[in-house]
Formats: structure tokens, sequence, C-alpha cells
């Protein structure tokens, strides 16, 4: 209860970070794009992770505004990099919990963040948890669809971890599928990890989806997927997630 006040006021007196993993387009080796992840600069904690207050934030409601928050920074540091000349195509990829997804609020606010920052709309991924579209999949597919009319990009986190069936997924209107860590880090040792994400890529592009893997940790599997024809892949192996003056932005000067 103590931190979830703490958090309240973190949110409102500006303790809460951002900091940016990049994503690279595999046939290529180059940057295609970041997740943002949310830290909290604690006063006297240090730097949390998401962790240690993102549940707390989801049960309370606090979300709501952390999310908000998240999205407005997110986006503007997208405008930053542009003007300080970085690579226009990046993409910006921003997580959404349950709640946030079921939030009437949503639609309108990525709409006006979008419109007040300046920024096209198929630069923001918005990346949702198969647990989060599955605990309601027809209100949830009803606010995909109004998110997709804006024009950014969905991307479903964590694939293989819950429970969507191939009905839902056909209908619901994404763009990506992330393919979670678990079967990342077993597919060098694992033939059953391996045939899974052989499998989610092929998934993937039987219905037209960006492959993207998580949680690329050595060479050996990032050569795997690349072999298997994944698009993109995100991990420690290429970066952890670091503040956005670190990110390698093509174009952009780090101090
Ligand atoms: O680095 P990592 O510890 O950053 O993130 C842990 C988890 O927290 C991930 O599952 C991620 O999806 C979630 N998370 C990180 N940032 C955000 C955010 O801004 N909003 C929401 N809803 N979840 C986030
Ligand atoms: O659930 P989501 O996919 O949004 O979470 C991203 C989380 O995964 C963050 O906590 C991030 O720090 C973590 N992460 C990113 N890359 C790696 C990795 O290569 N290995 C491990 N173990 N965690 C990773
Ligand atoms: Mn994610
Ligand atoms: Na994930």
């Amino acid at each position: 209860l103590v931190l979830l006040e703490q958090l309240r006021a973190a949110v409102r007196d500006g303790e809460l970070r951002v900091h940016y993993q990049p994503r690279q387009h595999l046939p290529s080796g180059t940057l295609s794009g970041v997740e943002a992840l949310v830290r909290w600069q604690h006063p006297t904690r240090g730097l949390l992770q998401p962790a240690e207050f993102i549940d707390a934030a989801e049960e309370s409601g606090v979300i709501r505004d952390l999310g908000a928050w998240v999205l407005t920074e997110a986006v503007e540091q997208a405008v930053r990099w542009d003007a300080a000349g970085g690579l226009p195509g990046l993409q910006m990829a921003v997580n959404l919990s349950a709640r946030q997804l079921a939030d009437p609020g949503l639609v309108p606010r990525v709409a006006g963040t979008l419109a007040r920052a300046g920024l096209r709309a198929s630069r923001l991924v918005l990346e949702i948890t198969e647990t989060a579209l599955m605990s309601d999949p027809e209100a949830a597919l009803a606010t995909l669809q109004e998110l997709r009319a804006l024009g950014v990009l969905l991307a479903v986190d964590d694939f293989g971890t819950g429970y969507s069936s191939f009905t839902y997924l056909k209908q619901f209107p994404v763009d990506e599928l992330k393919i979670d860590r678990s079967f990342v880090t077993g597919m060098t040792t694992d033939a059953g990890d391996r045939a899974i994400v052989a499998s989610c890529v092929h998934l993937a592009h039987a219905m037209g989806l960006v492959a993207v893997a998580e949680g690329v940790e050595t060479a050996a599997e990032r050569d795997a997927l690349r072999a298997l024809g994944c698009d993109q892949a995100q991990g420690y192996f290429f970066s952890r997630p670091v503040p956005p003056s670190e990110v390698p932005v093509p174009g952009v000067v780090v101090p």
C-alpha cells in the first residue's frame, strides 16, 4: 500500500523513466526499432524494474496514468530522434496491459498523443500479450480494430505462452507475432523449442505477419533465427534496455 501511494506520486512527480531495447532487422543486421520499457527512479531504492511495481499498477488502476505517461514519453522520444536526424522509419513499440486495453479512453488517447507529437501512426507498435487479448477476446477485437483504423501497428506479445485459439488469432487484426523468449532460449539445445520457434515463424508468415523473436542472448540463437527466416529479433545479445541517450540510432550522434 505504501508502494502504491509512492507509485501514484512517482507518476505525478516525474520519477518514471523509459528505457529502450533495440530491435534488429535480421536479414540486414540493422536497427529496426526499439521497445519502450518503464523504470521507476525511486528516491531511496534506486532504479526499479517493472517486475517490482507493474502488477500493483495494474491491480490498482494506476496503470492508466502510468501507461499514458509512457506512451507520451515514447512517442515524444521518437520525434526527438527524428529531429536529431535519426533513421526515419524507426519503430517505437509500447506495451499495453489488459486493463489499458479495456480502457474506453485508450483509443482517443493514442490518437491524441500521436497528433500532439506529430508522429505518423505507423511508427507506433502497440504490444499486447496473448493473455491480455484473451481475457475478453470480443472486446479486444473491437478495440484492435479501432487502433488499426488509426494506422498504428499491433503486436501479439509473449506469443505461445497464452491460450489464444487460432479462431481468434485469425480474426485479430495484428501485424506482428513476438515469439516468447522461453522458446528462443531453448531453441539451440532443445528440439522441441526449436520446432515451436520454427512453427511460430511459419505461422506468422502464412498469416502475413512479421515474426519477431524475443530474448536472443547468443550468436547461435541469432544465426538459428536467421536460418528460419525470422524477420526481427530483440535480446541481450544485441542490447539490454538502455536510456535513450545510449540507443545507437543511425544518424544520431551519441553525446
Ligand atoms: O525489462 P522488463 O523488466 O523491462 O519488463 C518486464 C515486463 O514489464 C514486461 O513484460 C513488459 O511488458 C512490462 N512492461 C514494461 N514497461 C511497460 C509499460 O510501459 N507498460 C506496461 N503495461 N507494461 C510494461
Ligand atoms: O514481456 P515483454 O516482452 O514486454 O518483456 C520484455 C522483458 O524481457 C523485459 O523485462 C526485458 O528486460 C526482458 N528481456 C529482454 N531481452 C532479454 C534477454 O535477452 N534475456 C532475458 N532474460 N530477458 C530479456
Ligand atoms: Mn513487450
Ligand atoms: Na514479451
